[in-house]
């Protein structure tokens, strides 16, 4: 027992170090002074993020071709000429564009801030500009200002307005970043286009639109942090209280981006923002009905809530400005849930338990938010490291009072005075006294019979050699990034991969691992460790590692392993001999067999 305890100390020592290292990683870029106006920002925690431009009124399609993936790059995916991309404004007519409707669609979802494509990278400008004649007031029939409408509409209801303006790349400008199908890139001046069109154009957005929650800047080039910095100082007079986003470059701006389509996966301080897109695409493709539903948009709200940050979901209106169908279905289904459990979710902050088989926490001061995405077979939810103690546990939406224990740390709740129900996410509030602990990276990762499965993700793993922890980013369709958190670099028999798992009902489980292993690699073989046994697998072929393609995994079982008792458990996966890396572990499941 003695010994066992040791083991454990050690192990979770090594964790720890292995995970204050992958909070550094993620953290790296937060922002080192906190802007004056950030809190309306932090306690936000959704925002509706719109492209729109002359790619809508394409829809994916240009010349009889499909594209796929990012619409709004059809311009450069199609290297269309810059004289036949102008004909597109010819025709674009947003008739059905109602300013009411998208901000109270936006308002109906709990949406609290919009930001919406002023300039895209196709340089097309979607408001009145005096600085060129390429913008919705002069190259279309429809001859009006959407945007004047749309802060308007958006500010009556309560909602922050911010532009996004793609302050290097253009597309339709000689000087402007990256289009090389028409302009010689060994002639282009950047800071000419800068100082002709994206600096006048940004003073235009904040001078003529009123207060601007947000500039929403992206894909930086051609500027020094020097010269960044000068930038932002120049704009920031006109605005002092509007943020600029982390995409401005140079490690600068107020809030950080991830990267698209992209959640931590440990709490991050700070300000910052995920941003999803609702289908594959950022704007419209008539052919993309790949909709995240309701329940994927409030499962992946509260994740990223759960991490501390803010979702800002992606809608892509049509050419005459309607928003998908399915986007609005889906983005009221998830503000009617939020009117039922937005206080788990506006001003929350990070849950201090990490994920569990059952779902994510949230917390504000005295309360932890229980969300309860898969509910316990026996009705008694294990959360873990919660000694506090604790007032009244209920569910939020009717307030019913829950019986719960309390015992050797943890709090279990009894979920069986609670109706069936179909909601992606139960909220369940613990009102507590004191001091909350601080979120344990150490803790071991809950593995209990009373789920499907229980997913132990890469990120908790201790590594050991050569191995190290990483996040890998590749695409299914063209910009349709997707990153996942990996044990990689596992090339010789110490580059192992330590999982400890606290094993909470005893019993026969399944140990799946699910990894992505490139031709190389396959036929390898490998070793899992538990509890003094050894079992030997060898590696199954999946796809390469190649940025833009997808990257697949597959769930491999190797083995069953008995749990004689509930209890801490380590798990090691490594390389049988020296060779090729042996894969890219995204993670072990524990299937509970029955
Ligand atoms: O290239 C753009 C892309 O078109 C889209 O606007 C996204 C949204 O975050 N930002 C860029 C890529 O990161």
């Amino acid at each position: 027992m003695k010994l066992r305890l040791a083991v454990l100390a050690l192990a979770i020592t090594g964790y720890c170090y292995a995970q204050q290292g992958m909070e550094e990683m993620w953290d790296k870029s937060s922002m080192a002074k906190e802007h004056p106006n950030i809190q309306w920002f932090k306690e936000a925690k959704f925002g509706l993020f719109i492209h729109w431009g002359l790619y809508s009124q394409l829809a994916g399609t240009w010349d009889g071709k499909h594209y796929y993936g990012s619409g709004e790059w059809i311009m450069h995916q199609a290297k269309i000429p810059v004289n036949r991309y102008r004909e597109v404004a010819g025709s674009f007519n947003p008739v059905n564009f109602n300013a009411d409707e998208w901000a109270q669609l936006a308002k109906d979802a709990g949406i609290k801030y919009m930001v919406i494509t002023a300039k895209h990278h196709e340089g097309f400008s979607m408001f009145d500009s005096r600085v060129t004649d390429f913008d919705i007031m002069d190259a279309t029939p429809y001859k009006k200002d959407p945007m004047k409408a749309l802060a308007a509409a958006t500010r009556k209801r309560g909602i922050q307005f911010g532009f996004y303006y793609s302050q290097f790349q253009d597309w339709y400008e000689p000087n402007g970043g990256r289009n090389t199908w028409d302009f010689d890139e060994s002639k282009k001046d950047y800071q000419q286009y800068y100082r002709q069109k994206a600096i006048p154009q940004l003073k235009e957005l904040l001078t003529n639109y009123g207060p601007l929650g947000i500039v929403w800047f992206d894909t930086p080039g051609g500027m020094t942090k020097e010269q960044t910095q000068a930038f932002i100082d120049e704009l920031r007079v006109l605005q002092p209280q509007s943020l600029f986003s982390s995409r401005v470059g140079q490690g600068l701006g107020d809030y950080k981006d991830f990267g698209d389509s992209e959640v931590p996966p440990v709490p991050i301080k700070g300000a910052w923002e995920s941003i999803y897109t609702h289908n594959d695409s950022w704007g419209y493709i008539a052919h993309d009905m790949n909709f995240k539903s309701a329940h994927e948009i409030i499962r992946l709200l509260s994740n990223v809530a759960s991490k501390g940050g803010n979702l800002m979901l992606n809608v892509g209106p049509d050419g005459k400005g309607n928003i998908p169908y399915y986007s609005i279905k889906y983005l009221k289904e998830t503000g009617v849930w939020l009117q039922k459990n937005g206080e788990s979710i506006y001003a929350s902050t990070a849950g201090w338990i990490p994920a569990q088989p059952w779902g994510v926490t949230t917390s504000k001061p005295g309360k932890l938010f229980l969300h309860v995405w898969d509910r316990p077979e026996n009705e008694l939810l294990l959360v873990p490291g919660f000694s506090n103690a604790i007032t009244k546990v209920y569910a939020l939406t009717d307030k019913k009072p829950l019986s719960f224990q309390q015992r050797d740390g943890d709090l279990i709740v009894n979920m069986n005075a609670l109706p069936e129900t179909h909601t992606p996410d139960k909220v369940l509030v613990v009102e507590y006294k004191g001091t909350p602990p601080a979120y344990n990276a150490a803790a071991p990762v809950t593995v209990s019979a009373q789920y499907a499965a229980n997913n132990v993700e890469a990120i908790f793993a201790k590594t050991g050699g050569a191995s190290k922890i990483e996040s890998l980013t590749y695409s299914h369709y063209f910009g349709d990034w997707k990153h996942t958190t990996c044990v990689t670099g596992m090339q010789s028999p110490e580059d192992a991969a330590t999982f400890t798992v606290r094993i909470a009902d005893p019993g026969d489980y399944k140990l799946i691992l699910e990894y992505a292993c490139p031709q190389e690699s396959a036929k390898q073989e490998g070793r899992l460790e538990v509890d003094g046994e050894t079992y030997m697998f060898r590696t199954l072929r999946t796809s390469e590692f190649d940025k833009s393609a997808p990257l697949l995994f597959i769930k491999h079982p190797v083995t069953i392993f008995r749990a004689k008792k509930a209890g801490v458990y380590t798990i090691r996966v490594s390389p049988y001999r020296q060779g090729k890396e042996l894969f890219k572990l995204k993670g072990m499941i524990a299937e509970p067999l029955k």
